[in-house]
C-alpha cells in the first residue's frame, strides 16, 4: 500500500484528516513517525505558500508522497486578520483559548452584522516522485460569537458560529464538522487525485 505522510504537527487537525481519508487505500502517517523530521518556517505570505513549504520540506526528507493543509481564520471587521497569522495570532506560547480570547478582545463591541468571518483550508499533495502536485482549497461562511461554545474540534472553533445551525464548529459532533468544514471541501475536492495517484 502507498504511504502518505501527513506534514502537520497539529494534533487536531491529523486526527480530522485520519478520519477523512480512512477510506482510501493508503498507509497514512504522521510527521511525528519521523521524529528527524525539519520543523518547516510558515514564511509564506498566503495559505498555498506555506501548504506547498510544508508538502514540499516534509516530502524531501522521508521521499514519501506528502498532504499538508495551511488553513485559518479570516475576520471581515479585522481586514482578514488572523489570515495566515492564525496559529501565531497574540504572543508565542500562547493556547487555543488565550488565541480566541484575544480574538474576542479584539471584537470587543462590535455588533454581530460586523461578525463575519470565514475559515479557508490549502490542502496540497507533493509527490517526490515526479515533482508534481496538486492543490484544492475549501472555505466556510460564520460569525464570531462574543463568547465560547462547545468543546470538539480545535483553535478557534468555539468562537465561529453557523447561523444555518445555531451552532459553533464546536458544538457539531466530529463527523459533522468534517463533513462541512474548510478542510472537508478541501479533502473531498483532493480524494480523486489522491486516487489517482495511488
Ligand atoms: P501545521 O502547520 O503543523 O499543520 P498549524 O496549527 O501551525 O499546524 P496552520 O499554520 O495551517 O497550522 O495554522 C492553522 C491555524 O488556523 C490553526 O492553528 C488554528 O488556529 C486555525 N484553524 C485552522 N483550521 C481550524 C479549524 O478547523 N478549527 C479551528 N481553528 C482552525
Amino acid at each position: 500500500m502507498r504511504r502518505l505522510v501527513l506534514a502537520t504537527r497539529n494534533r487536531g487537525k491529523i486526527v480530522e484528516l485520519q478520519e477523512m481519508l480512512a477510506d482510501l487505500p493508503l498507509e497514512i502517517v504522521g510527521v511525528a513517525s519521523y521524529p528527524e523530521a525539519p520543523e518547516v518556517a510558515e514564511t509564506g505570505k498566503t495559505f498555498r505558500d506555506n501548504a506547498y513549504l510544508k508538502a514540499k520540506a516534509i516530502a524531501d526528507f522521508t521521499h514519501e508522497m506528502t498532504l499538508a493543509d495551511d488553513s485559518g481564520l479570516e475576520v471581515d471587521y479585522l481586514k482578514g486578520e488572523p489570515g495566515v497569522y492564525s496559529a501565531r495570532y497574540g504572543e508565542i506560547g500562547w493556547n487555543d483559548q488565550q488565541r480566541y480570547e484575544y480574538l474576542l478582545s479584539k471584537l470587543n463591541n462590535v455588533p454581530e452584522n460586523l461578525r463575519k468571518a470565514r475559515f479557508r483550508s490549502v490542502v496540497v499533495v507533493y509527490d517526490p516522485g515526479t515533482g508534481q502536485s496538486e492543490f484544492t482549497e475549501g472555505s466556510v461562511e460564520g460569525v464570531i460569537l462574543t463568547e465560547p461554545r462547545g468543546s470538539n474540534g480545535f483553535g478557534y472553533d468555539p468562537v465561529f458560529y453557523f447561523p444555518e445551525y445555531q451552532k459553533t464548529m464546536a458544538e457539531l459532533p466530529a463527523v459533522q464538522k468534517n463533513a462541512l468544514s474548510h478542510r472537508g471541501w478541501a479533502i473531498q475536492k483532493m480524494v480523486p487525485q489522491l486516487q489517482k495517484l495511488i
